[in-house]
């Protein structure tokens, strides 16, 4: 017995099969059949005979493949189970497969940092080359740098030895300084006091300074004003000098003047030496008469010129006594030159009690202001009648 041929196909959970037998069967055709007429019969028995032959045959064929088909339906099942079982290890393939994926992309992004990090790394060692380089440019500048160093050590240890020789000298002088610093500092607590005490005369001149300053100021004031007050006095001492030149002139002149003066009081003098010989004591004084004709204001100056002055008569005895010694007509010392109506005497007393003539004082033509005597023998007490200033008259002094 040949078993046939069996195909299985597996695609996910899915599962087929396919059987089939394959035999092979001996050909026949009608055309022969036809043709052979003779062997028609002994054909056809002999295809009966094929045909239960083949019956035979086919029916063995069938118990055999039940047989088969049993087998094949347990072996089916087996393979279903195992089918399964591929189906189940497929399944946690599958999910290997996916978590195998995701690990995948992490390392793949774990590869991408660290290509970052390795061209990171990459610059990095360039510029630690570049540096290095330079270090050990620097080093090797270092190193000559260390050797003279060295050599510096060197010289600066024999320095430090002869300095540490110093140092023990200088430890010495430093004990005898310490010894001398304090005397110093005694010394110095006297100069501090001294200090102290120069500081507040300090102080106190500084303030007298101050003052003296501010003294000064103003005596620069005063002397500006004073130089101010020389210019000016400059100036008025050549006005004073143009002035004093002129003055000089007048005195000249005046000289001049004096000359005729004294030679007119020369003249005075005689004339009053005449008048006090025609004069009349009255009391302890003089009364007399001029000889010129002068207006009132000139025969007062005569008056004064001899030291005497108008007369002034307040009493009717002293008028009595004028009228007596005075035969004509002549100026009195009194007027109302300065108010019209209010009379005055020449020592500026004010008419008390007057001796005028009937009608008089009339001031006529209203330029009366100066009063004269009038002598009338039938009248010897009212003889004033007041008259122009400018009249001339004799005048009647009185000394
Ligand atoms: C008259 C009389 C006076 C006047 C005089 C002026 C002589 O007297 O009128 O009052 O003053 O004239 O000459
Ligand atoms: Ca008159």
């Amino acid at each position: 017995m040949e078993p046939g041929i069996f195909y299985l196909r597996f695609e996910n959970k899915d599962t087929e099969s396919t059987t089939g037998p394959k035999t092979e069967t001996p050909s026949c055709s009608q055309d022969e059949g036809k043709a052979q007429k003779h062997r028609g019969s002994r054909c056809l028995v002999l295809m009966t005979v094929c045909l239960g032959l083949i019956c035979v045959l086919l029916l063995v064929y069938i118990i055999l493949q039940y047989f088969s088909i049993t087998a094949v339906t347990n072996l089916f099942k087996s393979y279903k189970n195992k089918v399964e079982e591929f189906n189940q290890t497929i399944n946690s393939l599958q999910d290997n497969y996916t978590d195998l994926m995701n690990e995948k992309n992490q390392l793949q992004n774990n590869i991408n940092s660290l290509t970052q990090r390795k061209q990171e790394l990459e610059t990095r060692v360039n510029n630690l080359t570049a540096e290095k380089s330079r270090l050990l440019e620097s080093f090797d500048s270092l190193t000559q740098k260390k050797q003279e160093l060295e050599t510096r050590v060197n010289n600066l240890t024999a320095e430090k030895s002869q300095l540490q020789n110093s140092f023990n000298s200088l430890s010495q002088k430093k004990l005898e300084l310490e010894t001398r610093v304090s005397n110093l500092t005694a010394e110095k607590s006297q100069l501090q006091s001294t200090i102290n005490a120069l500081n507040q005369k300090k102080l106190e001149l500084e303030t007298r300074v101050n003052d003296l300053t501010a003294e000064k100021s103003q005596l620069q004031s005063t002397i500006n004003a004073l130089n101010q007050k020389k210019l000016e006095l400059e100036t008025r001492v050549n006005d004073l000098t143009a002035e004093k030149s002129q003055l000089q002139s007048t005195i000249n002149a005046l000289n001049q003047k004096i000359l005729q003066l004294e030679s007119k009081v020369t003249s005075l003098s005689t004339e009053l030496k005449q008048a006090y010989e025609k004069g009349y004591r009255w009391g302890s004084g003089w009364i007399f008469l001029s000889n010129g004709l002068n207006s009132w204001s000139e025969s007062r100056q005569y008056c004064r010129n001899i030291g005497a002055d108008l007369v002034i008569i307040k009493s009717e005895e002293k008028q009595r006594f004028i009228n007596s010694i005075v035969p004509e007509r002549a100026w009195i010392g009194l007027n109302d030159i300065q108010q019209e109506g209010t009379m005055k005497w020449v020592d500026n007393s004010p008419l008390n009690q007057g001796f005028w003539f009937a009608g008089e004082p009339n001031d006529a033509g209203g330029n009366e202001d100066c009063i004269e005597h009038i002598p009338y023998p039938q009248y010897p007490i009212q003889t004033w009648n007041d008259l122009p200033c400018s009249e001339m008259r004799k005048a009647i002094c009185e000394k």
